[in-house]
């Protein structure tokens, strides 16, 4: 490994958190091989942004103000190549600050993420390359390659645009073992965050108002199913392996969680966002469980729970190891829009299972969080009801997701939407195209169980009903439907920080709540455990400018797992 401080790269960002579970990665990979990585968080929502969010039905690919480009040009003006990161809904701003970028910087632009591998057709018209995947290896190929001036155009797990040609190169190999890969680069001081118009360095006060006080991770990759509306099916199209169970060891995962604890006391919550989490093995999850439990002691939320993998005893030993919360996807109760739809199997009797096992550690779990997809143009309201009738017999306490059913391009369910006449060309895909469902009588009827179960009399009333025969052709309640979404998360907010869950609560107040409800125990403030010592982030050198080879630097490293910044020197080869 050759030390290359004076190699920088800019990765940008567009979400409106800056959890970035993939560029953070990238970013560590990078930083590992001696390069110096600029990581732009550019659409950061503060606490009135995501408020105005959850209530906002619309929302509109505005360009950044002018000022904001000039601080982005001199971020990255030095920067030998320039990658965003992109989600479908963010895929019209990133054309337009991709633009900006290439006409005032005239360096390459690429995209990865979500967005261009679902759509590599479309992205490729604008970015000078994209990369299909994960890209921990991939990007680090084009990077040296573009570092050593030689033809990056041929990199695997890449495309690229060379004038009028498209290099469509094959894909990169996945990283079988995550434990490969470094710990997620949470060193701040070459970060840069939006703060309210005003692209800064970030700090520990803009790392507490903007990440706040749940830290977002994944133990596993992969998930054995293939939904048609989910992005899983884009990638196990692109290589089956996306299908296998890719994971950490539990000791990786203490050991990362660890070092990021130990610089930001503030964070009182972990977040397993893993897609399939349940679905491992009883045997890793007892490990994993005992492993949690000896080495990080603060509350956990397990997101990725399939009805299919629910099992008693895996919830038993996460429980025992501080999981709080967990959310099961339903989507819908009915077998024909599961089987010949989402082509996922219903198994309602492990969701009743579920749900009898967190009633019964209720005093120690906070409401159990269902996802449901509404307003699927191919479901009969009479099909909905029987998601209603599933809801109707679950067991209290609980909370629920309602999602719109979004058709993105490259998903199997895109594909049928076309054939069905379902998709508009011209329809933008925004946040609200997931958020925003229809304020329908079925559809309020599902939301109200977020504040309580619905009344017997209008649950005989809702069924009975005949609604025509769409969901989408009925009657619009929205002021309800604004009612039942303030009280269903102030419901959220409550049952969660009665159990030391957060996770409802929007940044920066989260932070307050973790103080108050959570009491975080002292991270031990020893370094990473010898066999992950190369796992933590390199120091990375905070100037700009090229120093002369062999010039000794001072360089700031993030002093591992103490919370203060440390100085060491780097010599520039
Ligand atoms: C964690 C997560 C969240 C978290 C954290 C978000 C964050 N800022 O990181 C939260 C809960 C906040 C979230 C919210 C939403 N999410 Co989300 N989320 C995920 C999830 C489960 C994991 C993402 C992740 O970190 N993966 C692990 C990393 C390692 O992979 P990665 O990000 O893809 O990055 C790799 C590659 O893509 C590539 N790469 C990424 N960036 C770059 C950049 C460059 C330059 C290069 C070269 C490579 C590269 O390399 C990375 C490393 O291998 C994914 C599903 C999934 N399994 O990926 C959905 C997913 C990204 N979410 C999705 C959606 C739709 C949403 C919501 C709209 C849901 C909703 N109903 O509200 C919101 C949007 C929030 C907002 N306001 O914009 C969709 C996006 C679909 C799409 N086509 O855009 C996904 C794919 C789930 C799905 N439906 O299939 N989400
Ligand atoms: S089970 Fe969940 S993560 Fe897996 S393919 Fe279906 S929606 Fe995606």
């Amino acid at each position: 490994m050759r030390e290359r401080a004076h190699t920088t790269i800019s990765l940008i960002s567009f979400t409106d958190d800056i959890y970035c579970i993939g560029p953070r990665r990238i970013a560590a990979q990078l930083k590992r091989y001696g390069f110096q990585v600029h990581l732009i968080f550019l659409r950061a929502t503060d606490f009135w942004g995501q408020t105005r969010q959850r209530f906002q039905t619309h929302f509109y690919n505005d360009d950044l103000p002018d000022s904001v480009y000039q601080q982005l040009f001199a971020i990255c003006k030095d920067s030998a190549v320039i990658g965003l990161s992109v989600w479908t809904h963010q895929a019209d701003q990133a054309a337009l600050v991709t633009r900006r970028l290439q006409r005032e910087l005239g360096v390459p632009v690429v995209w990865g993420g979500i967005h261009p591998t679902s759509y590599p057709e479309d992205a490729i018209k604008i970015a000078d390359g994209i990369c299909l995947g994960e890209g921990e290896i991939s990007f680090l190929r084009v990077v040296q390659a573009i570092d050593a001036g030689r033809d990056f155009h041929h990199t695997p797990g890449f495309w690229f645009r060379d004038g009028d040609r498209i290099h469509r190169n094959p894909g990169e190999k996945l990283v079988e073992n995550l434990d490969e890969l470094p710990f997620m680069d949470f060193e701040f001081e070459q970060h840069f965050v939006n703060d309210q118009g005003a692209l800064k360095r970030m700090d520990l006060a803009l790392m507490k108002k903007y990440y706040g006080a749940k830290l977002w991770t994944m133990f596993s990759q992969g998930c054995p199913y293939k939904c048609t509306f989910c992005s899983n099916d884009v990638l196990i199209g692109l290589d089956s392996g996306y299908r296998k169970f890719r994971r950490h060891s539990a000791a990786f995962f203490v050991a990362e969680v660890n070092y990021i604890l130990g610089r930001y006391p503030h964070i009182c919550n972990v977040v397993i966002d893993d897609d399939a989490f349940m679905f491992l093995p009883f045997e890793i999850i007892q490990d994993f469980s005992n492993t949690y439990k000896a080495g990080i002691r603060i509350p956990f939320f397990v997101t990725g729970v399939i009805p299919a993998s629910v099992e008693e005893r895996k919830f038993e030993a996460l429980i025992g190891a501080g999981m709080v919360k967990l959310r099961i996807g339903i989507q819908s109760g009915n077998p024909r829009i599961m089987k010949e739809v989402f082509v996922r199997p219903l198994h309602d009797e492990k969701i009743f299972a579920g749900s009898k096992i967190v009633h019964k550690h209720r005093a120690k779990m906070a409401p159990v969080q269902y996802d449901l997809i509404v307003d699927n143009p191919w479901e009969h309201p009479e099909e909905l009801k029987d998601t209603l009738r599933l809801v109707a017999g679950l067991k209290p306490p609980y909370t629920f997701t309602i999602n719109s059913l979004t058709l993105l391009p490259g998903t199997t369910i895109h594909e049928m939407g076309k054939e069905a006449g379902f998709t508009n060309p011209d329809a933008k895909i925004t946040l609200a195209s997931y958020v925003t469902y229809m304020p329908t009588e079925l559809n309020l009827t599902l939301a109200f169980y977020n504040i309580a179960p619905v009344p017997k009399f209008w649950l005989r009333r809702v069924l009975k009903r005949e609604y025509g025969n769409r969901t989408v052709t009925m009657k619009q309640y929205p002021f309800i439907g604004a009612l039942i979404s303030v009280a269903g998360l102030v419901k959220k907010v409550v049952h969660g920080l009665m159990r030391r869950d957060v996770s409802a609560i929007p940044r920066p107040l989260d932070l307050w709540a973790g103080k108050l409800f959570v009491r975080r125990p002292q991270t031990p403030t020893s370094p990473a455990p010898p066999q992950f010592e190369h796992c933590l982030p390199r120091p990375t050198a905070i100037f700009s400018g090229k120093p002369a080879p062999g010039k000794m630097i001072g360089v700031a490293a993030g002093a591992l797992n103490s919370g203060q910044p440390a100085h060491t020197e780097l010599k520039v080869l």
